[in-house]
């Protein structure tokens, strides 16, 4: 790991790294011999190899061991922890901490920043391309056929990190397309991005929103401004009560105006970022968006998912519309089942997903059929948890942003930043 040079915030990481493809273009020197003359004394052409940078396909399709050769992957922005922790980012002794824990393949901070670089990549084309009047299962399946490719997916090792969430308008998150689906995105709606990417379980988690029409700029703004206070507000021993305060604060000071109506922008009150751990995306520890009293603090080498969202309506979503999202409850209690479609169902989660989040389109992809039944039947015997689409009132317009950072012992990473947001 190279030492931690401090990289000012706007430094965000390179794209391809410094792969180069040999391209022998070999240099006639001087006049070419007339042909034939003097055979014997052929002289040697000199090889001269033009270096090329291999720039990513589009769509993307280079798995990123190609274009990062050494297996380093870049470091995300650095910010340096305030007040009585901002000791840390000259510390001998954490700094030393960093060194040894860097040599700890658990501990490295290299699968997350792969993870991050497949996410930067997959979003620039997605960014791209998403466009009104696409099919919201072909939107879905562009993206994850991006990260598959590019993060060479191996079973449980790598691959997609949970359902590519596309909610629209007044629905903010847990929304992805099922199998039939036919919506197609419109002029008008509002879109949250949110997909993940893992590596060796260490899921990288981030969203965006796109609109196409300036009507909603503002509360994009504002959303995209509250995410970037809890980032900089985050750290070590940071209460996240506390934290949430500073993030409503942004977020309020924020208002739309809509057709000539002014709306204020409301954080949602039941919406939160999330610690995360390895093959779990909620590790337990909820940033709300609203002021509260939870005194729980956030610990050295946690990872977080700091996510915020904004809306024009209630601000206070409701499970509402067809589920898709479902993951396996990770120390779910052992019921025997007498179901036999659903014993097997459990098996192919269990080998397919683990305790990773996954959708219908994805039990299909791995090859299961009429599996609704028992897939309920999990539910009901609480070894599955549902996650329907969580929605504020219709009418409302909601938007999200979203990064996961690293509380690294000298100083804080906002691993999946990028030139975007
Ligand atoms: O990040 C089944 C998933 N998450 C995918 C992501 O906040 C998540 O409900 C969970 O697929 C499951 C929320 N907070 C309450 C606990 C207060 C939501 C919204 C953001 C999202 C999608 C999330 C939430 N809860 N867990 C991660
Ligand atoms: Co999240």
């Amino acid at each position: 790991m190279t030492a931690a040079v401090e990289k000012k915030p706007d430094e965000v990481p390179p794209s391809s790294a410094d792969a180069e493809e040999e391209v022998d273009d070999v240099e006639e020197d001087g006049a070419p011999e007339a042909q034939g003359a003097g055979e014997g004394k052929k002289k040697k052409k000199k090889k001269k190899t033009k270096k090329k940078k291999v720039e990513q396909t589009e769509p993307p399709t280079i798995g990123l061991s190609k274009l990062f050769p050494d297996g380093n992957y870049p470091e995300g922005e650095l910010q340096e922890y305030k007040d009585d922790n901002a000791y840390r980012t000259t510390s001998e002794e954490k700094r030393y901490n960093e060194r040894m824990a860097m040599e700890d393949p658990e501990v490295t901070y290299n699968n997350i920043r792969r993870a991050a670089e497949v996410h930067r990549q997959v979003r620039k084309y997605a960014r791209k391309v998403i466009r009104p009047g696409m099919r919201m299962i072909d939107i879905a399946e562009t993206i994850e056929n991006g990260t598959r490719a590019l993060v060479e997916e191996n079973g449980l090792e790598s691959g997609v990190g949970f359902p590519t969430g596309l909610s629209l308008n007044h629905c903010a998150a847990h929304y992805s397309p099922n199998p039939g689906d036919t919506l197609v995105l419109g002029e008008k709606d509002v879109l949250k991005v949110d997909f993940g990417v893992h590596v060796k379980g260490r899921i990288l988690d981030s969203a965006f929103t796109l609109n196409f029409d300036p009507t909603y700029d503002k509360l994009l703004e504002a959303v995209k401004a509250a995410t970037d206070t809890g980032i900089r507000e985050a750290g070590i021993d940071v209460r996240l009560g506390e934290l949430a305060g500073y993030i409503q604060e942004t977020m309020e000071s924020y208002e739309v105006e809509v057709n000539g109506k002014v709306l204020p922008v409301k954080p949602i009150e039941n919406l939160s970022g999330h610690s995360i751990n390895p093959y779990q995306i909620h590790g337990g520890k909820s940033v709300l968006l609203v002021k509260n009293d939870d005194q729980t603090k956030m610990e050295e080498g946690e990872y977080f998912a700091i996510e915020t969202f904004g809306s024009t309506g209630r601000g206070k979503v409701i499970e509402q519309g067809e589920c898709s999202h479902y993951a396996r409850i990770v120390d779910a209690p052992h019921v025997p089942l007498r179901l036999t479609s659903a014993k097997s169902l459990l098996k192919s989660i269990n080998k397919n997903f683990g305790t990773l989040p996954f959708c219908r389109r994805y039990l299909e992809r791995a090859g299961e059929s009429k599996y609704l039944l028992a897939l309920n039947h999990l539910v009901a015997q609480g070894i599955v948890q549902d996650y329907p689409p969580l929605c504020d009132v219709r009418g409302a317009m909601t938007a999200q942003f979203e990064h996961t950072i690293l509380l690294r012992p000298t100083r804080k990473e906002v691993v999946s930043r990028g030139e975007d947001y």
